[in-house]
């Protein structure tokens, strides 16, 4: 039986940028599985140590990559995470980097019940692009896109232009 190719897809950007709601709704549009990193680690306990200024577990990065291997390796996947320098390059087709401007980033955040250092650590990340530089050294210029993600619209926009792309992307490889 022949097996349709289905290509990988990376989403990243700082905490609060939107990658969840896009991943979700990304793949109920296309049949992709999507795939939270950081739920993952959650449920399987990836976790190596923790860090007592953030008071947060430091993710077992080597564990989550042998976690995700198999499946990477039958396509179709839309990954969610705010790192991504530690994916193996070959994984992804395409990385997304979903940004926010500082005040309605700042909003979110607040929301979520995020405050002190952790607030301004997340908000700083987003002023200084530090996941847009941390992808565009990671993996090939030409396959990192950024995204804005402060609206409604901004959400429909990046839905649809991530689906065709990804339709294209089947027709052109099957
Ligand atoms: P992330 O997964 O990057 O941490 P999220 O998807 O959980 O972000 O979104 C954070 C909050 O912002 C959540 O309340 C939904 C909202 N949100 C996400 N994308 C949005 C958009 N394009 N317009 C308005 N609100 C958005």
């Amino acid at each position: 039986m022949k097996i349709m190719k289905k290509p990988n897809i990376l989403l990243t950007g700082t905490p609060g940028v939107g990658k969840t709601t896009l991943g979700k709704e990304l793949a109920q549009r296309t049949g992709l599985t999507y795939v939270n990193v950081g739920d993952l680690a959650q449920e399987g306990q990836l976790y190596d140590g923790f860090d007592e200024e953030y008071q947060c577990p430091i993710l077992d990065e080597d564990r989550v990559v042998d976690e995700l291997e198999d499946r990477m390796g039958d396509g179709g996947m839309i990954v969610d995470y705010h790192g991504c320098d530690f994916f193996p390059e070959r994984w992804f087709n395409i990385v997304f980097v979903l940004r926010t401007d500082n005040t309605v980033l700042y909003n979110r955040l607040e929301n979520r019940g995020y405050s002190g250092k952790k607030l301004q650590d997340n908000i700083q990340c987003e002023i200084f692009q530090t996941i847009f530089e941390e992808a565009m050294e990671a993996y090939k210029e030409e396959i990192v896109h950024q995204l804005p993600s402060n609206d409604p619209e901004d959400l429909e926009r990046n839905l649809e232009q991530i689906v065709q792309w990804t339709e294209q992307w089947m027709k052109d490889n099957n």
